[in-house]
């Protein structure tokens, strides 16, 4: 069945468990399904195989980064999704706008949605007639300009980003926004992996990952923490699964037993495809409790410290690295009185682990002189994420796993560029060091109080604090919580701008004027007035490359999101700090920008001629220290004495299951390329809760049934989502897992990690309640 049948069709619900591996014939079935649903097939796997190799463009999947050396044609299933939907040739033009009001669009899926194809022309909302009409480029952005330029201060505008921007697209929003006057740049990565920025920052220095893709052929044991990258990082498997065939230990943490996680075919390996063999990726698998880690990360400090002793006391080899920890930590006695004062009986009810099964895990541990510790959103979407990122790290330091080959910290990104964007300056709670490089370079009073995030972004707009919000790409009416409070927020501001390749909720939830801006995606030739331009992106080893789209593009009238911002900036600003349109004619000279004003970047133009591009380095891999104390930090944060939210508690009801939200298969965050979840086995359905079949029964229903989800918050706000079909699955009891963004409206604005602001979607208290209808709310 194709993309394009599924889209008419009204899919029939079905759940099978998957015996197959993960990747192998399953995945190369599913990426034919797509060339050829599609309608652009050959030119489709043309642009595919230039994925990621010099002179193609970078993939618009994930952040996992490449081997520069290795002549290996780097795509994956998922990789390939991304590219075949942006490079469709349907077209959602003035046509398609004047036939759906925004009404009767607004009743459509997420899904049929983004099917429609790819936005071609400037859009400007017309409450008249409830439709989007065209407008010119020029008239568009005086309309923004007019907007910014009336409001009483800067700060009433929200400046939002997703990790697909290019490197120069995010240097000149956020030097344009900071010459309009404000830091309010909340993005995605708010909702993603800032609690590992905030936590690694403090620990270490850099807030970024510190291990290159060389570090995954030395390391003796990988630890996976909260992460599916089976879908969502495909091109991982295939280190871990060398790792493995090298007597490497892959140890696995999570809940959910991931196929891609268990078992692994590679799709290139065709001698592995016609066997059907596939070699297990993990040699330990844990699955703790929602929110259990810390608990986990801490028990094993704590074996850690009773064998150290143990150790001492015969005089045997020692378990701590004494020169690493008197060289370049400070604070590890702190740090082991804490860990004195954890009980066990805290942590094993807190980790849902035994104590025998913490103990393994810390001997894999041990065992190993390199360690990788990797994770993802099912640490960093906590309440107590920063802490617990902070855990891994006085972990690996005790051993002294940084810094050198083969061991070192692993947060894996997301979005595909969404480090890079950080890198550039997207950041609401931005560095002096960079805001007084910018004063240097610009000439400019640059804005030095802190700005907005998502969540505080959401809350002005709701307060009427902010009145104009413009998208840098992503979903926000999507992709942040508490859907029905968020989609206020947008319509309560004046205006709303979207820079978008394809149609989604966040155009039809709008301001009292809004904007539709399409621009070229990834894929796309990017021609500027001296000729095709290459951005630039940064993987998560901080690797920076080019990246040459490869398609002509649909329309004339979509613009590079560059052009569009040099576009909003002149008009807002006039040739202010920069004449902006000179610098988009040719991207190299807003590299030169960079040059001046980003650590790291300097002669950026001539070292992105290194085929594979360039590494950016990491003070804390090379084991300098970029804290206050100069030393790496450890971090004597108390075990929470319980993971449930006080206001969970305040309404004096325990929840019936703890649920997480995360991606299925068959989706990238709220592009939802199909109604499958392959790996788990569900099929035709997105509006599922997985849960225990004890659990199931337990509170009354039956497996396949129909049952609303309610959320607890204190503040007297029903939080509702109707009709999931409840199944039965192998999924530790008291707990739950459903899809985002179907179960988004459930997770309250107010209910955010601490240190981080990101909102605690893999925790969410719920309660089931006897199904009432399923039509939906927005
Ligand atoms: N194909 C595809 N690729 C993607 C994306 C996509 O949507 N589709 N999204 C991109 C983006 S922006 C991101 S951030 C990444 C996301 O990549 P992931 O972090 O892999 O994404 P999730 O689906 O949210 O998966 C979270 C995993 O954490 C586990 N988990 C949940 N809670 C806990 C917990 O408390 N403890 C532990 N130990 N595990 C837990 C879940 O069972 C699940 O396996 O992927 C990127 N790549
Ligand atoms: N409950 C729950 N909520 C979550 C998460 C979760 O796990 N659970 N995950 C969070 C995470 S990790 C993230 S990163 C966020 C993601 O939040 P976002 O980044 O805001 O969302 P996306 O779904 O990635 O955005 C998709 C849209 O981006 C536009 N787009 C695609 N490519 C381009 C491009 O090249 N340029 C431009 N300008 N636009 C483009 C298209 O119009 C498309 O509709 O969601 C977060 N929300
Ligand atoms: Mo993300």
């Amino acid at each position: 069945m194709s993309l394009h049948h599924q889209a008419d069709q009204k899919p029939v619900p079905r759940y099978k468990p998957y015996n197959g591996a993960a990747g192998g014939w399953g995945a190369l079935r599913s990426v034919a399904q797509a060339w050829i649903g599609s309608d652009n097939a050959l030119k489709n796997i043309r642009a595919l195989l230039k994925t990621n190799q010099n002179g193609g463009f970078d993939c618009p999947g994930c952040a996992w980064g490449d081997s520069p050396e290795s002549g290996m044609v780097k795509f994956c299933e998922n990789g390939a999704k991304a590219v075949n939907w942006e490079a469709t040739k349907r077209r959602v033009d003035a046509a398609f706008f004047a036939r759906h009001s925004v009404t009767s669009l607004l009743a459509q899926s997420d899904y049929w949605l983004e099917y429609q194809g790819r936005l071609t022309e400037p859009m400007v909302y017309e409450p008249s007639t409830d439709r989007y009409r065209p407008i010119d480029w020029d008239a568009a952005f005086a309309l923004i300009a007019s907007h910014l330029q009336n409001l009483a201060s800067p700060d009433q505008a929200e400046f939002y980003t997703s990790g697909r921007a290019s490197n120069e697209a995010a240097y000149l929003y956020q030097l344009f926004v900071r010459a309009y006057g404000t830091n309010n740049f909340p993005d995605c990565s708010n909702m993603c992996h800032e609690a590992s920025g905030v936590a690694l920052g403090q620990s270490v220095g850099v807030g970024k990952g510190t291990v290159t893709f060389d570090d995954f052929e030395h390391a003796e044991a990988i630890f996976v923490w909260g992460q599916n990258p089976g879908t969502n990082h495909p091109r991982m498997l295939e280190p871990l699964r060398e790792a493995v065939k090298r007597g490497a230990q892959v140890v696995c943490i999570n809940p959910l037993k991931e196929r891609g996680l268990e078992r692994f075919q590679h799709p290139q390996h065709p001698l592995e495809m016609l066997t059907n063999g596939d070699r297990p990726t993990n040699t330990a698998y844990f699955r703790p409790a929602l929110g259990g880690d810390m608990a986990v990360l801490r028990g094993m400090a704590k074996f850690l410290l009773q064998w150290e002793r143990e150790a001492q006391a015969n005089n045997a080899p020692a378990v701590f690295d004494h020169a690493f920890l008197n060289q370049h930590t400070q604070g590890v006695l702190d740090y082991l009185q804490a860990v004195d004062d954890t009980s066990w009986a805290h942590i094993e009810a807190q980790s849902g682990l035994s104590l025998a099964e913490i103990e393994q895990a810390a001997r894999m541990y041990c065992k190993a002189n390199k360690v990788i510790m990797c994770w993802a959103m099912g640490i960093t979407q906590h309440r107590h994420s920063v802490a617990t990122i902070q855990e891994i790290a006085n972990l690996m330091l005790l051993r002294g796993n940084l810094g050198v080959p083969g061991a070192g910290l692993c947060p894996v990104r997301g979005h595909s560029n969404v480090q890079g964007d950080r890198t550039m300056g997207i950041n609401e709670r931005p560095p002096v060091s960079l805001l007084d490089a910018l004063e240097r370079r610009f000439k400019f009073k640059v804005p030095r109080h802190n700005g907005h995030n998502t969540v505080e972004a959401i809350a002005a707009m709701l307060g009427g604090q902010a009145k104009v919000f413009i998208g840098l790409g992503g979903n926000f009416a999507q992709a942040t919580p508490d859907t029905e409070r968020t989609a206020q927020a947008l319509r309560n501001c004046d205006l709303t701008v979207q820079i978008s390749t394809k149609l989604n909720r966040s155009h039809l939830i709008h301001g009292r004027q809004a904007l539709i801006l399409p621009c070229l995606g990834r894929t796309d030739v990017d021609q500027q007035s001296e000729g095709p331009q290459a951005v630039t992106v940064e993987d998560s080893f901080s690797m920076v490359h080019a990246s040459n789209g490869q398609l002509q593009p649909l329309s004339r009238h979509m613009r590079s999101e560059p052009a569009v911002v040099a576009g909003i900036a002149a008009a807002t600003l006039g040739a202010k700090p920069v004449d902006w349109n000179w610098l988009v004619a040719d991207y190299a000279r807003i590299r030169d920008l960079i040059s001046d004003t980003i650590p790291g970047f300097n002669d950026f133009n001539q070292r992105l001629e290194h085929p594979g591009g360039f590494y950016l380095g990491n003070s804390a891999g090379q084991r300098q220290w970029k804290t206050a104390s100069g030393l790496a930090n450890f971090k004597a944060n108390q075990l929470p004495d319980d993971l449930l939210h006080e206001c969970v508690r305040a309404t004096g009801q325990l929840p019936d299951l703890i649920m997480q939200s995360m991606r299925s298969h068959d989706q990238y965050n709220t592009t939802i390329y199909g109604l499958d979840d392959r790996y788990r086995g569900v099929k035709g359905q997105r509006n599922v809760l997985f849960a225990n079949e004890a659990d199931i029964i337990r509170l009354g229903f039956h497996p396949g049934q129909k049952a609303d989800i309610v959320s607890l918050w204190s503040d007297g706000r029903e939080r509702r989502v109707k009709g999931f079909t409840l199944l039965a699955f192998d999924i530790p009891a008291g707990q739950a897992a459903a899809y985002y963004p179907e179960v988004n409206p459930l997770v309250p604005l107010e209910s955010v990690g601490d240190g981080s602001h990101t909102p605690t979607s893999k925790f969410v208290a719920i309660k089931l309640e006897a199904a009432s209808d399923n039509t939906r709310i927005l």
